[in-house]
């Protein structure tokens, strides 16, 4: 039987994600049984962030261990970990939350960064976060003739339409929380 790493707190349970610290925010220590070692996570209200991304200074373009194994500074942006997600997530059910760092556009509530004529959420027949516009827009119109393709390259995506284009987002967080 492996040493327990939370001695001191024996006879309480073992905190195994962030909903164990009752909504406390910042970085704690988990522990999930089937790594057989101790975590930190960075907690936020109660969900676990499996990555945080807000700025172009961590360099994402990494290597498949460092995927797995997790990079970053998880008091502030990084990733994780595969490995991790993996063990995590086989805890329980859980959610995943994507958050992304830009209001919310619908075609009756311009948000977008467009602040001259366009109305993206117009434009492109869905609501979304906008910035000017976007060709990642899940819930707009599916591709027709006119646009046939749209895809990610390095947390920026490209449209057809414009050629050379691209848009960054500004942030980006996945998190997850056990269902209860
Ligand atoms: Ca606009």
């Amino acid at each position: 039987m492996k040493e327990s790493p939370f001695p001191f707190i024996r006879f309480y349970q073992v905190p195994r994600d962030c909903a164990d610290y009752n909504g406390v925010d910042g970085v704690h220590y988990i522990y999930v049984s089937s790594m057989g070692k101790q975590l930190q996570v960075s907690c936020e209200q109660g969900w676990t962030v499996l990555m945080r991304r807000t700025g172009p200074e961590l360099n994402f373009s990494r290597s498949w261990v460092d995927y797995r194994d997790g990079f970053g500074d998880v008091a502030g942006d990084h990733w994780l970990g595969l490995e991790a997600f993996h063990h995590l997530t086989n805890q329980g059910n859980y959610s995943l939350m994507v958050e992304f760092g830009l209001p919310f556009s619908t075609y009756d509530a311009d948000n977008d960064e467009n602040i001259m004529s366009r109305n993206c959420a117009d434009e492109f027949k869905g609501g979304w976060w906008y910035r000017d516009c976007t060709h990642i827009v899940l819930t707009g119109k599916m591709a027709t003739m006119d646009c046939t393709t749209f895809y990610y390259q390095q947390f920026k995506h490209t449209g057809l339409d414009d050629g050379n284009k691209e848009y960054l987002l500004s942030a980006a967080v996945l998190k997850i929380k056990q269902l209860t």
